[in-house]
């Protein structure tokens, strides 16, 4: 059975270790989240908190994440200091015993959604994007220059008429969605008490101008090839979370997204050190991808799994759906996990808010009784493709 493995934010979180080893929980997914990004990692601190979970008779599995600083992606002057930086973190990891890291290579917005709380009308919510919301941020609030010609004319017949009813608060909630309750807690760019996010927001976005995805693609293997030495030194597997949504946004470079993306960052650097997180449902939510075939092609190269699916609609919004349904084929994707490496660590990513989860102020995306219910189910999930293997091996 893959190993289950939980996200958790660290001796704050409101679910306690306590709480995850009740249900199962065997490995932890966690990152030092105090340390500002682009500061060295200390080996004290990282065997501080490992010895922590250890207490509770849990693992630290993976490092989710050792972020990426915007600089070393587009290449900045203090790129290489960065790195050094980011070297002496992972030979840190290595020490600790800490083996497998995720990242991302995303330009200044880590993951996007519109709406955090899209009714499923069961009482329950997901987490939804809409082309038409996200072009209304685009075009209306940030006022990106030459915006309007990366959407269809029917999206912006929909911002035309968002135009007409959309309150203040209904535009602050955008603001908040897209750019900060999905990107302070995972180390991002912006954080919420920050005063003005949309000016922010549009800064950062200027340190990509002119930087195209052939040229972020090199900044990425100038990356990584700097740093497989201290990989192969201590074992370290970095595994690159995929571009959630895989689709092109705000004119910045989008290169961790499709088959031929994944294909040319395996081969560009082919240590296998440099690694996969399968992130099921951020894959699945382009139409273009085809999750069970990637799963495929590039188990052999995932060191950690994320297990999620997503319903897209056809003009491409799409919502998250149930762990059992949606266009990530969840049943599949264990089965051929499974069979290539049965210790892989696997995390249910969001779920649902349900059962007062909305109450909690929980870090969106990570509720509690929606990830125990996705946990029993994937868990049930493997149970029975582990016996499917025995039985046929
Ligand atoms: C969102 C997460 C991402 C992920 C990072 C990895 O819920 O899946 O924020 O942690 O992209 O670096």
């Amino acid at each position: 059975m893959l190993e289950k493995t939980w996200r958790w934010f660290g001796r704050k979180d409101k679910i306690t270790l306590d709480m995850l080893r009740q249900i199962g929980v065997e490995g932890i997914v966690t990152a030092l989240h105090d340390v500002p990004n682009g500061e060295v990692w200390t080996l004290e601190d990282i065997l501080d908190l490992k010895h922590y979970i250890e207490s509770f008779g849990l693992r630290w599995s993976v490092v989710e994440s050792l972020p990426v600083c915007e600089s070393i992606k587009y290449g900045g002057p203090d790129r290489d200091e960065l790195i050094e930086k980011y070297k002496i973190s992972l030979a840190n990891l290595g020490r600790a015993g800490v083996r497998t890291v995720c990242y991302n290579f995303m330009p200044v917005l880590d993951w996007a959604r519109t709406d955090l709380a899209h009714p499923n009308g069961d009482g329950t919510s997901s987490l939804f994007f809409s082309h038409a919301e996200f072009a209304y941020f685009d075009c209306v609030i940030l006022k990106r220059s030459g915006a309007e010609q990366d959407y269809s004319a029917e999206t912006l017949e929909k911002v035309e008429e968002m135009k007409q009813t959309f309150t203040p608060q209904d535009e602050r909630r955008l603001v908040d969605n897209i750019i900060v309750k999905t990107q302070g807690f995972v180390n991002g760019n912006i954080k919420e008490d920050d005063e003005k996010p949309v000016e922010i927001f549009r800064s950062l976005l200027s340190l990509y101008d002119g930087i195209t995805p052939d040229q972020l693609r090199e900044n990425m293997k100038y990356f990584l090839t700097a740093i497989m030495p201290v990989c192969d030194e201590w074992d370290i597997r970095m595994c690159v979370h995929p571009d959630d949504p895989p689709l092109q946004i705000l004119g910045l470079p989008r290169i961790v997204t499709c088959d031929a993306d994944i294909d040319w960052l395996m081969k560009a650097v082919p240590n296998p050190h440099n690694g996969l997180t399968f992130c099921s449902g951020s894959l699945s939510a382009g139409a273009h991808n085809n999750v069970t075939a990637l799963a495929r092609r590039y188990a052999h190269r995932t060191w950690f799994v994320h297990l999620r699916s997503t319903d897209v609609f056809p003009n491409g919004d799409f919502k998250e759906a149930s762990h059992l349904a949606g266009r990530a084929d969840i049943i599949e994707l264990c089965r051929i996990f499974r069979a290539i490496n049965p210790d892989l660590p696997m995390r249910v990513d969001h779920a649902p808010l349900m059962l007062g989860d909305d109450k909690m102020g929980y870090n969106a995306g990570y509720s509690f009784h929606g990830r125990m219910l996705a946990l029993g189910q994937v868990e049930g999930v493997m149970a029975v493709v582990d016996r499917e293997y025995i039985e046929e091996t």
